[in-house]
């Protein structure tokens, strides 16, 4: 549905929250109170339009890991099991299939707006609360709200690719973080430009390193505790930069996007800064290495990414479905 914003009057960083009764560094209210897409609406027609012109190659790359690529999955989460039922019974040569307890965030995932609410103010984005948050049709901020709205166009920042390649290693296997700095050397050094209405996708390296990993290891790192990941500094100034460019979503191929362990008591926590006060969606365990490849071949850091979440009512976060075109 096209946005109805005039998306040149909103509010800089600086200027939210907008309403005196809305949360410090919040976009409550912006987009209206009763919004559900939060910067999901600095993707527009137009948007789609100019992300089309960007495709010359023909070239696609899936960004989802496939279903248990995670063996055993993060967070204690439970695998999903895939059964193949015959309809030979009935006298029909054919075959359906079910999954058994899925959980859309066993793998690469879009965090849905309802996945974290803040603690202080007891509510999730632009205000909603727990007792909203249900399946169904009605359900407040689920995930298949957005599923005629994730396309546009995006950039890749490469951070692993320039730390490294700037004698700056960083292990993605600890809980080590890229500064703000980091992100925007990678830009200057890559060329790209964050236009507003950008899906920003940023590779920490953390997914080729798990994947290179031993099954041992990848055993104890499935446990919360067990876990040590890198992701990007949780900083205002951090937010600021993405809410100041007009970004649309952040996916990272890390399992946080934050670096994990996150204090869920520290309320500048990334995932409530942008999840929970600006309404920006977030993305986790991507596997953005065929792109990546391709970038640094071709130099090209923008494409068109088409993103079709689940059409789950009520659904809190879903797989991106989703792929990069070039
Ligand atoms: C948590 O941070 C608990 O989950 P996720 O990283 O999947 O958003």
């Amino acid at each position: 549905m096209p946005t109805k914003i005039d998306l040149n009057k909103v509010p800089r960083f600086a200027e939210l929250p907008i309403k005196p009764d809305k949360p410090k560094e919040s976009s409550w209210g912006v987009f209206g109170d009763d919004d559900e897409l939060g910067c999901l609406n600095f993707l527009t027609p137009q948007g789609i339009v100019d992300a089309a012109r960007l495709v010359r190659k023909g070239s696609v790359f899936r960004l989802d890991t496939k279903i248990n690529y995670a063996n055993p999955p993060l967070f204690a989460r439970r695998p999903a099991k895939h059964n193949i039922m015959s309809f030979e019974s009935f006298g029909l040569l054919g075959f359906d299939d079910s999954l058994d307890s899925y959980n859309t965030q066993e793998g690469s995932q879009w965090d849905g707006l309802a996945h974290v609410g803040s603690p202080r103010y007891k509510a999730f984005y632009n205000g909603v609360k727990s007792s909203e948050i249900k399946d169904g049709p009605t359900g407040r901020l689920s995930i298949h709200k957005w599923a005629n709205k994730f396309v546009g166009r995006a950039v890749l920042l490469d951070a692993f690719r320039y730390r490294i390649s700037h004698g700056r290693t960083i292990d993605p296997l600890k809980s080590e973080k890229y500064s703000l700095d980091d992100l925007k050397e990678t830009a200057v050094a890559d060329g790209v430009e964050l236009k507003p209405g950008t899906i920003l996708l940023i590779r920490t390296g953390w997914m080729q390193a798990y994947l290179a990993a031993s099954p041992e290891d990848k055993a104890a790192m499935a446990p919360l505790e067990g876990l040590k990941a890198c992701g990007i500094e949780d900083s205002s100034a951090m937010v600021e930069w993405f809410w100041d460019h007009r970004v649309a979503a952040v996916g990272t191929d890390c399992p946080a996007v934050e670096p994990w362990p996150w204090d869920f008591k520290n309320e500048g926590a990334l995932h409530y800064r942008t999840l929970c006060l600006l309404g920006l969606p977030i993305g986790e365990q991507f596997n953005l290495e065929e792109l990546a490849a391709d970038c640094a071949a071709d130099k090209r850091y923008e494409f068109m990414l088409v993103s079709v979440p689940m059409n789950l009512e009520g659904g809190i976060a879903s797989p991106p479905n989703a792929v990069a075109i070039k």
